[in-house]
């Protein structure tokens, strides 16, 4: 039976260090670091997510705030406001929630971000810092991933560690980072070849497809470690990629959905921003 990677667990385990810090940086006359998250239109599901990045920051005691943009806002006005941001010193992370509407160009947003203020780390200058091993500020999802290989004292060095799914936001940075720590990795996706074969040879599986339950127990190697980062609701409920009942019976550790990669997401983008703080502040 596998061990349940707990993120609620490691995430306040996190969170609570970093209120610490966050008292001391401020105790010894440092900014409290700030973040601007921008919601554009009312997806439901966005929502959630930035009403939850929110609270975090008031539970680890940092400022935040939140701006709601109209689904039609152009793509000026959205530049516009980031242009502002860049420029405050109040604001140490500047998070622009995706998606965004179709008539905005994603690519110019992340552009127009300040690298130093990229929380997401997606803007192209930290993509390429994380490509050469420089990077600082890290997406958020994928390092959320390598905290838990590190805090479950996992060995990364040498494992057979397979990707599915190519995403900019998990697949690729994460394949990346499990290079950096020497793993042997894999990247899979829509077009693969045999990806049953492909996962059944996997160490470390990290499944961020989209795909509810698609990887179940009997494809999944002996002992390997499984991190889910899907997001899917059902019927059922919020599912995985993973199918969590087979997979626990095979693998050696397992983050469950709700409750896994999700939580760390949120806990590595407080951390970004304190990053941000510090950096800004010449710390
Ligand atoms: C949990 C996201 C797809 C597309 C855009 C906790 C979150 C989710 C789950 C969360 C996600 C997914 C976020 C749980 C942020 C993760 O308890 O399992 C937190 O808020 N996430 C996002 O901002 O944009 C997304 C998934």
């Amino acid at each position: 039976m596998a061990e349940r990677i707990d993120g609620k667990k490691t995430s306040a385990d996190i969170r609570e260090e970093m209120k610490v810090e966050v008292d001391e940086m401020v105790g010894k006359g440092m900014q409290r670091p700030g973040l601007s998250v921008i919601i554009v239109g009312e997806n439901p599901a966005s929502q959630v997510y930035v009403r939850n990045k929110v609270k975090a920051c008031e539970k680890v005691g940092l400022y935040s705030e939140k701006y709601e943009l109209a689904a039609n806002v152009t793509e000026d006005e959205l530049l516009s406001l980031i242009d502002k941001l860049n420029n405050s010193d109040k604001i140490h992370g500047i998070l622009v929630q995706l998606p965004i509407p179709e008539h905005i160009d994603e690519s110019k947003v992340l552009n127009a971000i300040l690298p130093s203020k990229d929380v997401d780390g997606f803007h192209p200058i930290n993509v390429g810092k994380l490509m050469i091993g420089e990077g600082t500020l890290l997406p958020c999802t994928p390092h959320g991933c390598m905290v838990f290989l590190e805090r479950y004292g996992i060995d990364v060095k040498g494992k057979e560690a397979v990707v599915v799914g190519r995403s900019n936001i998990v697949g690729k940075p994460i394949a990346m980072m499990l290079l950096q720590r020497h793993a042997t990795v894999t990247i899979c996706h829509s077009r693969t070849k045999d990806l049953a074969g492909h996962i059944k040879r996997a160490d470390i599986l990290v499944a961020a497809v989209g795909r509810p339950e698609m990887i179940t127990g009997d494809m999944i190697k002996e002992g390997a470690v499984v991190l889910d980062v899907g997001i899917n609701r059902t019927e059922k409920g919020l599912v995985g990629d993973v199918h969590f009942e087979s997979a626990s019976k095979v693998a050696s550790y397992i983050t469950p959905v709700p409750g896994g990669v999700g939580p760390m997401t949120i806990t590595m983008l407080l951390k970004n921003t304190i990053i941000a703080a510090k950096q800004a502040q010449g710390r």
